[in-house]
């Protein structure tokens, strides 16, 4: 079977994981693990080689320090721990091409990786800060036919959730963005000649249990992963 590392958040010693992640990774007949927090490489390249696939959950905000920005305000508390784990973990990921799978935070930390930068509070947050609301689908994206997220949902709009209050600004290198809210903002995003290298803003993890399109993106993801 194949096995899907997950990273976690902390939370008072503990290494902490919504269990929609693991419950969809089960869906698709997947084996799961929780990542503990650690930057050492040998430790993070070890899992890797242990495993099939990655998974780069939802959380907080990333440090601005991070893509080159001063912090402000309205920018979320740091998990600094949590933000050396995963870009060490999505740069080793992306040299070895083992498929990645980036939800929310997950998706701003690839795009980092690459040299992206995040708002650090959209303008639109209100309509995207949809906590109230964490598993039905809120507002729409389009999706931009010819991409790969385009292949696996065959259609050009889908609904989605929304649980963040940040978003991706400058896109990273060689990323190609795939899906966009209404009022513009990047909600998708795939890096062409990877095995699977993608990242969604939205959580279909939590729509896994209600909606096809949730379903359909887990799928691929696991289709991608080769398995031992
Ligand atoms: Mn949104």
């Amino acid at each position: 079977m194949k096995k899907i590392l997950i990273t976690p958040y902390e939370d008072r010693s503990r290494f902490c994981l919504h269990s929609d992640y693991m419950n969809a990774v089960l869906g698709e007949k997947g084996l799961s693990y929780v990542l503990p927090q650690t930057a050492d490489e040998e430790i993070l390249k070890a899992y890797l080689e242990g495993a099939d696939g990655l998974i780069l959950s939802g959380g907080g905000d990333v440090e601005p320090a991070l893509y080159g920005e001063e912090r402000t305000p309205l920018c979320g508390e740091a998990e600094p721990e949590r933000d050396k784990m995963e870009f060490a973990l999505c740069r080793l990921a992306l040299e070895m091409d083992m498929p990645t799978f980036g939800i929310c935070r997950g998706f701003q930390v690839m795009n980092c990786v690459l040299g992206g930068t995040l708002y650090q509070h959209v303008p639109m947050a209100e309509n995207h800060d949809r906590c109230d609301l964490p598993k039905d689908a809120v507002h729409t994206v389009s999706i931009m036919e010819g991409s790969r997220l385009h292949d696996i949902l065959r259609k050009t709009e889908t609904g989605v959730n929304s649980r963040h209050h940040q978003g991706v600004k400058k896109l990273g290198q060689g990323l190609v963005a795939t899906a966009f809210a209404q009022d513009g903002l990047t909600e998708g995003f795939e890096l062409p000649g990877k095995r699977f290298f993608l990242g969604v803003q939205w959580h279909p993890e939590s729509m896994y249990a209600k909606y096809e399109d949730a379903r359909k993106l887990f799928a691929a993801f696991m289709a991608a992963v080769k398995g031992q």
